[in-house]
């Protein structure tokens, strides 16, 4: 079908509009296209370590579209190439990152490729183990509630994390101090090579919502703009004072856990292509499409964009020096900060 100039209506529910809907394609799709990127440069042994989004970017950009970028503070973690991009990273920066390169605004290079972070854009480059940043979310929903300055935080992280101590510490916290704090389970159903039915003793992670005293939704993350209503929603009761949300959104690992796995060790050829069929990509492309939102036409325009983006900072990333031995001290101490993203 073509692309009408009417409106479709298709997002007139849920409260966005046809151009609105198009710039989250286009960032799903750049999510992709920079992943993709990032997996060729691991295979030619040009970047040591990739550890991927692909099929988590569908739920992210859709939770992500509810929140104000520069305003609200979110906490990624490795698999947040989507929601880093929705709020305002480039390319450029997450291949400096990648690359492990002294520009890199999450960390000048020192931290593991996919800590992203960016003090310009309110995103906290978080720690390697596994939840920890939950805690460091809800201090900043703490303090966003004693400023009283209306900031919400979010921050997310697998099934597999959601059974540490912290996470147990971190809600109880926010449902009894009604912090505006959204926590974001995405639940592909594997922590690296252990099944869901090895890590958890429940179908749905989010029924523990209730222990702490906030609503738990589980929402489809290949369904995009099915994940924007209830992060509006979460936003709008986070910034009312009415607390905090757990969201659930079921999503699928469409590669190994990273570039050190081999998935086909532990996952069936029937069990991957059925996970293939839950690509929130190819989906949202259709959806689009079906409603006359998008034609042949612009998504040839975003695809050769996103390319353009895509290599370009490939060339940028890959041209920038490395940080230099002398400054290994550097970021260690508050004076210190890491370069500013976007520049
Ligand atoms: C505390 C801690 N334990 C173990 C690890 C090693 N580790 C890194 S990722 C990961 C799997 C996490 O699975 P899940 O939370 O479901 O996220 P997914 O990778 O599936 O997105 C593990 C065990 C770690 N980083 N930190
Ligand atoms: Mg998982």
């Amino acid at each position: 079908m073509g692309r009408s100039t009417a409106p479709s209506g298709l997002g007139d529910a849920v409260g966005l509009s046809d151009e609105q809907l198009v710039g989250m394609y286009r960032q799903v799709a750049l999510a992709r296209a920079i992943d993709e990127r990032m997996w060729v440069l691991n295979r030619a042994g040009r970047v040591p370590f990739v550890i991927s989004g692909q099929g988590h970017e569908g739920a992210l950009v859709g939770i992500m579209s509810a929140f104000r970028r520069g305003h609200d503070w979110i906490v990624p973690f490795y698999r947040s190439i989507a929601a880093c991009l929705t709020f305002g990273m480039t390319p450029r920066d997450l291949l400096l990152a990648q690359f492990a390169k002294a520009s890199d605004p999450s960390s000048g290079g020192r931290q593991m490729p996919g800590h992203y972070g960016s003090a310009a854009h309110n995103i906290l480059s978080t720690s390697s183990p596994v939840a920890t940043q939950i805690l460091h979310a809800a201090g900043i929903a703490l303090a966003a509630k004693l400023r009283g300055t209306d900031q919400v935080a979010v921050t997310f992280m697998g099934e597999g994390a959601s059974n540490q101590g912290d996470v147990h510490e971190a809600l109880n916290f926010a449902g009894i101090h009604h912090l505006p704090f959204v926590f974001v389970v995405e639940n592909n159903g594997y922590a690296i090579s252990v099944p869901a039915s090895k890590e958890l003793a429940v179908r749905d992670v989010a029924v523990r919502a209730a222990g702490y005293g906030m609503p738990g939704v589980i929402v489809d993350g290949a369904d995009v703009l099915g994940c924007y209503p209830p992060a509006a929603e979460a936003v709008r009761r986070a910034r009312a004072g009415e607390g905090s949300t757990f969201i659930e959104a079921k999503v699928t690992r469409l590669t190994a856990h990273s570039s050190d796995d081999q998935q086909t060790r532990y996952r069936s050829e029937a069990e991957l292509t059925a996970e293939r069929a839950r690509d929130p990509l190819p989906r949202f492309r259709a959806q689009l499409r079906d409603a006359g939102v998008l034609d042949d036409a612009l998504e040839a325009e975003i695809a050769a964009e996103n390319l353009r983006q895509v290599d370009d900072a490939t060339e940028h990333a890959e041209g920038e020096p490395d940080p230099t031995v002398d400054t290994a001290l550097l970021y260690v101490y508050a004076e210190d900060r890491p370069p500013a993203a976007g520049a």
